[in-house]
């Protein structure tokens, strides 16, 4: 079965959780609004809106992502990640071992929606341009508290598990998240994520293990990893990095 990910062409936001997990299984499938080498593909845009649409759409996504997996219709980026994990070998097949990794999914989603509210504090109808005073004074409570007690958390996991993955020995969809999260607060908040890591080995060492898996190194010099910008979720805006 060749899956179909419906995801924004431009940006790796949420759909690159979901991204990751198909590339370091080496999964059939196709990144619907792309093509291989990157580029947007034309015409896709009418076809994810028409999937997104409940009055046509059995139990409709409210927003990208989603995944096509036969007759099955997947959204929300940890949903998704849950139904891939155990099959492809991202996640344990016992019952308490999948419920964790999904647990662990669904606190690195919230930390996501921490992270997008540092430049987006008010709503995402605005420009950051009309929130920026907002913006300002939300990051300071994010690289002073909030970051770092997502951090510790994920750090002390991995301690616990005796690493150097989330759950021990062996790698899930949780720890390419947790690759894609460091990946993009490096870029996004490089002076805060600095001090993070040199508190936090683990972290750091867990992104490296991941960046080296020979699917995940051949995708990310691929075209099909798209560059941070400033249309994404991971923003880099000096001002906010204090
Ligand atoms: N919780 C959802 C969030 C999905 C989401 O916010 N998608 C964004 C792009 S990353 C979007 O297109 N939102 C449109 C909207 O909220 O109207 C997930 O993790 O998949």
């Amino acid at each position: 079965m060749r899956y179909e990910l419906y995801y924004w062409p431009d940006i790796q936001g949420r759909g690159e959780f979901v991204r990751l997990a198909l590339e370091d299984a080496q999964a059939d499938y196709v990144d619907v609004m792309r093509r291989g080498n990157g580029e947007r593909t034309k015409g896709t845009r009418d076809k994810m809106a028409k999937l997104l649409d409940g009055t046509r759409v059995a139990r409709p996504s409210f927003a990208p992502p989603f995944l096509k997996a036969g007759s099955l219709l997947i959204g929300q980026s940890a949903n998704i990640l849950q139904y891939l994990g155990p099959r492809h070998d991202l996640a344990p097949k016992a019952e308490a071992g999948r419920l964790w990794t999904h647990q662990l999914q669904l606190t690195v989603a919230d930390f996501v929606k921490e992270i997008h509210d540092t430049h987006h504090p008010i709503t995402s109808r605005l420009y950051y341009e009309d929130q920026k005073k907002e913006a300002k004074r939300n990051s300071k409570y994010f690289r002073e508290a909030r970051a770092p007690k997502y951090w510790a958390y994920f750090e002390n996991v991995i301690d616990q598990s005796g690493g150097p993955y989330l759950l021990g020995r062996k790698i899930t969809y949780a720890d390419l998240s947790i690759f894609e999260i460091v990946d993009g607060l490096r870029f996004a908040f490089p002076k805060m994520t600095k001090r993070l890591e040199r508190k936090h080995p683990l972290m750091s060492a867990l992104h490296a293990r991941v960046a080296g898996r020979e699917n995940i190194a051949r995708y990310l010099a691929s075209k099909r990893r798209i560059a941070f910008n400033e249309y994404d979720i991971f923003r880099r805006y000096r001002e906010l990095d204090g």
